[in-house]
């Protein structure tokens, strides 16, 4: 039985805490064991829950002393000692306001907002609704935007907080060739659950404008600015490599290759060309790099995005080949090179497995070589290809080029460090500045020959590559009248491409590593490409926007054709149609668009999701745009982040858009990793080693060590049984295999949705990664608890609590109005700041001092359950609800802090001796006459004056000046 069946009352006042998790307390609970000794003034009983599983009630349970602390109550069986905590009733609460805000529909964002109000938009990125359900890392960067949602409503604003769901791909496909389930089916499936998850977590979104990128109502718009992109020549056809597994008769995904080989079956796959779509992502590369500047976005990200868009400026040049004979041909090759003042030092030059010229020039005696070597290449992607550790390899082709600084023949190599899909495909090589090219000549046997001086460092040595800037050395030629010596680097890569210009050789280039992104996939589940191409022709021709959506066709059997062609081509009645212009016979294009297009431009249909007219109303578009906080894991920094971008960016040159980009504020959250786990070793016969041993650990076995059993020593952590051996803390990302997965419904379950979220909140920096640990969880819930308790009272002799408060209408005193509105300050500033955590840190101050005071005064109160709202916003509303507010506090005004009460409240007090200033001292602005004189006579400076001196008169004026008049008879003063 698992501990959901035993926790799934929703009634009782206690729950088990804790221990329910471990399945061996159940048996012991399944029974009428008597307590051994009961406690004083508690008395239980046990019954069977009708799920049969054992719930805990209680008739009288008043701890002896009644006090406010925690009230654990422990109960021991023969068996075991389980422990209750007095908890408050989340699990009445929680259902019961998210029906409410479902019934009132509570968080809705009319369509027709006074747009006078200021407006915050705030997005998590979607989920893709896998059947696993949610995972913990999904609530944490939703409940931070849920949070900031809540702030925001509650300040005024109008909020637009939707979710919905990014559901085409290959998982449900997979699926449904494994299991024969419509790929519709399992996603909507995986929806439902999806969305149950989240309402039970209390997220605020307005689930009116829930949107699936795979219903033909939103794909409508996808195929739409598809279309737009192509008649705009954004989106094009042509030859590229792709995944070609022929044991499986299909173009894979780079994530279904693993080391060369399908991810399934572990069958080989090579890169072979294929024609695809793609779009002209590289035509906004500027802009898309330019813009970043004005974004408030982490830094760390935009560098990323510059690092993806990789601009570089240099030169391209032309290196002619030479035939057998040693004569210039009219065939050239040309590099791209950043680094042109290093054209003297160009031993030899690489060009790609797949340089468009090599079949022409490799000679015969090599071809052989050349043409394995390729086929070796192609099993390669191009990351491994471009490792910096990896061994190079390469081949000589047989063939040189000319050297058009100087004349020199230099042999051409093929070698895969080379990428047909940078630059041109193609290098000159200079082993004395480059690394690559240093290890690949070192290998080969082929010169290095030196042509920049390292300035800064000139007894480094010289036969080291060296890479960095310097003078120019060994650069000239009376051949070609370049001569370049004696410059620096900068100077004389500018000379090299101006003379490069002016002799033909060459010209000024810039380049990007940003490659066009290839746009189609030979799959099913994914949305379809609205182009016919003609049967005659092959001209390709766009489906008519009236003809939108273009709907996917039903299909039963999704499996790879076996010839390279998408399933879809299956569909042979929807495959095969006219031109509506021509009635020329055609065929629809049967690959589908990538998982990342449906999330390019869902921002902007959660604006306005039911528009069957536009993609988004240009006036409310105009409202909401931009993003005013994007959420979301880093993993999408930058593929996503770019992609929108670019689409964005397309949709603003042709007048849908009103702002350049789309989001204004991206945040990533921090993974959260699993539960440490503690390792120990243990030797043949059983004993435990400690890691620390002299002995190899590997030859040991490993066992994993509980929490429970494991205690900190120092800076090491070590059995509690035996403190001299050592254990190793290890944290690990959280995955199925490891069986360190933690799922939200269980902690839900066992805590409450406040305390998963107030914990998601409270692990650490919203930004950083963190390790889930489950005692945490317990601190959280038990600060809940204490605030329920703070307001509600104790629960009554059976375990309920009253419906009421026990908030009183007195005024509240100075100290309670300084509590409450430092607490204020504090929240809304950490929110603000999206530092979540320590906003939960200043309620917790609050609830502290509050526990001191005789009475909880309403004015007190209830700006604290507002601060406590964005955070557990079940408990929030039933507290303000039983202090006597009808209506959801969703949109009451949220607390502002009064600078009154914030005020350093001590002054700096003139003190004179005999009407004189002799110093000064710090006493509250409204210290008694006898407490200032205490401090003057205590000061270090003062207490000269006073020491052993008769006090004749004092006069003091608050906040204003203490006088001390001395007697002349000398009488010794007592200054305490
Ligand atoms: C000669 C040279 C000498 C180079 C030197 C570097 C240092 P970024 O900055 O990334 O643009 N390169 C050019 N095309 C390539 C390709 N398709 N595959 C692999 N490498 C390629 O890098 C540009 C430099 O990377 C170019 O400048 C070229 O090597 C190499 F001391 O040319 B360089």
């Amino acid at each position: 039985m698992s501990s959901h069946q035993i926790l799934q009352f929703r009634s009782d006042p206690f729950v088990l805490s804790h221990c329910c998790r471990h399945t061996h307390l159940t048996s012991s609970l399944t029974l009428q064991s008597p307590l051994k000794q009961p406690l004083s003034g508690l008395r239980f009983r046990w019954r069977r829950s009708n799920h049969g599983g054992v719930r805990s009630s209680t008739t009288e349970a008043q701890s002896n002393n009644g006090n406010r602390k925690e009230e654990a109550l422990v109960l021991e069986t023969a068996t075991t000692t389980i422990e209750l905590k007095r908890v408050y009733p989340f699990h009445e609460i929680e259902p019961k306001w998210q029906r409410y805000w479902e019934d009132n529909r509570t968080f809705r964002t009319p369509d027709d907002v006074d747009t006078s109000k200021p407006k915050f938009y705030v997005l998590d990125m979607f989920p893709y609704p896998s059947g696993a359900g949610l995972h913990v890392g999904h609530p944490l960067g939703y409940t931070a935007t849920d949070i900031l949602a809540r702030l925001r409503r509650m300040q005024g604003y109008n909020v637009l907080h939707p979710m919905g769901w990014d559901a085409f791909g290959l998982p449900a496909e997979q699926y449904a060739i494994e299991t024969g389930t419509h790929p519709k089916t399992t996603t909507l499936k995986n929806i439902d659950r999806f969305r149950l998850q989240l309402k039970s977590l209390g997220f605020s979104y307005d689930w009116d404008r829930e949107l699936s990128t795979t219903e033909p109502d939103y794909y409508k718009w996808t195929q739409w600015i598809f279309l737009q992109l192509y008649k705009r020549g954004l989106a094009y056809q042509a030859e590229v490599p792709v995944n070609w597994c022929p044991a499986l008769g299909t173009v894979l995904a780079n994530e279904e290759v693993v080391d060369g080989v399908s991810e399934r079956g572990g069958h080989p796959v090579i890169r072979k060309p294929m024609r695809q779509w793609m779009l002209k992502i590289t035509a906004y590369a500027d802009r898309l790099l330019e813009d970043l500047d004005e974004l408030e976005w982490p830094e760390s990200i935009k560098e990323m995005q510059r690092n993806w868009i990789g601009r570089s400026e240099g030169a391209e040049l032309n290196f002619s080949i030479l035939d057998g004979e040693g004569r210039e041909t009219d065939k050239k090759i040309t590099v791209y090179t950043t680094r042109p003042d290093t054209l003297f030092g160009a031993t030899y030059m690489v060009v790609a497995p797949e340089h468009h010229l090599l079949s022409y020039f490799v000679t015969a005696e090599q071809k052989q070589q050349v043409e394995e070597y390729k086929d070796f290449a192609s099993r390669k992607s191009d990351l491994e290809r471009t490792e910096l550790q990896k061994d190079k390899t390469g081949v000589f082709t047989g063939c040189y080029a000319k050297n058009p600084a100087n004349g020199d023949a230099i042999p051409i190599w093929v070698a895969d460090y080379v990428l047909a899909s940078y630059g041109t495909g193609a290098i000159m090589a200079v082993p004395a500045h480059d690394t690559r090219d240093n290890e690949f000549a070192l290998k080969y046997n082929i010169p290095v020959k030196w042509v920049v001086k390292n300035e800064a460092n000139s007894s480094a040595d010289a036969k080291q590559v060296y890479p960095g800037l310097g003078i120019i050395e060994n650069s000239s030629s009376s051949e070609t009248g370049l001569d370049i010596n004696q410059l620096s680097s900068k100077e004389a890569g500018l000379e090299v491409i101006e003379w490069a210009e002016r002799t033909g050789n060459g010209k000024k280039k810039v380049n990007y590593k940003l490659r066009d992104w290839l746009f189609a996939r030979q799959r099913y589940w994914g949305e379809p490409i609205p182009i016919l191409i003609l049967d005659e022709s092959g001209e390709t021709i766009a489906v008519s926007e009236s003809e939108l959506p273009l709907t996917l066709p039903e299909l039963n059997d999704f499996t790879p054709t076996g010839t390279g062609e998408p399933p879809l081509s299956k569909a042979v009645s929807w495959v095969n149609t006219v031109d509506p212009s021509t009635r020329k016979p055609a065929k629809r294009e049967t690959s589908t668009m990538p998982q990342w297009a449906g999330s390019c431009w869902y921002y902007l249909r959660f604006m306005d999701p039911k528009n069957p007219e536009a993609l988004v109303d240009k006036e409310k578009e105009k409202y909401w745009s931009p993003v005013d906080v994007y959420v979301g894991g880093a993993e999408h920094a930058v593929l996503h982040l770019l992609y929108s971008r670019f689409w964005h960016k397309v949709l603003y040159d042709i007048g849908v858009v009103s702002t350049k980009e789309p989001f204004k504020c991206v945040i990533n959250q921090g993974i959260i990793l699993g539960e440490v786990q503690y390792t120990a070793w243990k030797d043949q016969e059983g004993n435990f080693v400690s890691a620390d041993t002299e002995e190899r650990l590997n030859e040991h076995q490993q066992v994993t060590i509980p929490e429970e059993k494991v205690m900190k020593s120092g800076d090491h952590f070590v059995l509690k049984e035996d403190p001299s051996i050592r254990l190793i803390p290890r944290v690990y990302k959280m995955s199925k295999s490891r069986g360190n997965v933690v799922n939200p419904d269980d902690v839900v379950l066992e805590y409450g949705a406040d305390s998963l979220r107030l914990y998601e909140m409270f692990m650490g920096p919203f930004r950083d990664s963190k390790t889930w640990n489950t005692s945490g969880i317990e601190g959280v819930h038990r600060f809940l608890a204490r605030t329920w308790r703070l307001v509600i009272g104790l629960p009554q002799s059976d375990g309920s609590f009253k419906d009421g408060t026990i908030v009183t209408d007195d005024e509240p005193t100075l100290e309670q109005l300084r509590t409450l509105h430092k607490c204020i300050a504090k929240v809304t500033e950490e929110i603000e700041s999206t530092r979540f955590n320590t906003g939960i840190s200043g309620m917790m101050e609050f609830v502290n001092a509050a526990y001191k005071w005789n009475n909880q005064p309403r004015r007190i109160i209830e700006p604290f359950v507002l601060l406590l709202s964005p955070y557990a916003p079940h408990m929030a509303e039933e507290l303000w609800s039983r202090l006597g507010h009808p209506n959801s506090l969703a949109y009451e005004s949220f607390p502002k802090a009064n600078p009154d009460y914030l005020k350093n409240t001590t002054i700096v007090l003139p003190v004179q001796i005999n009407g004189k200033t002799r110093g000064t001292i710090e006493v509250e602005e409204k210290c008694s006459e006898d407490d200032a004189f205490v401090l003057a006579s205590q000061d270090e400076k003062l207490r000269k004056y006073l020491d052993g001196q008769s006090i004749k008169k004092r006069i003091y004026v608050p906040g204003k000046i203490l006088n001390v008049i001395l007697d002349r008879t000398n009488v010794k003063v007592a200054t305490k």
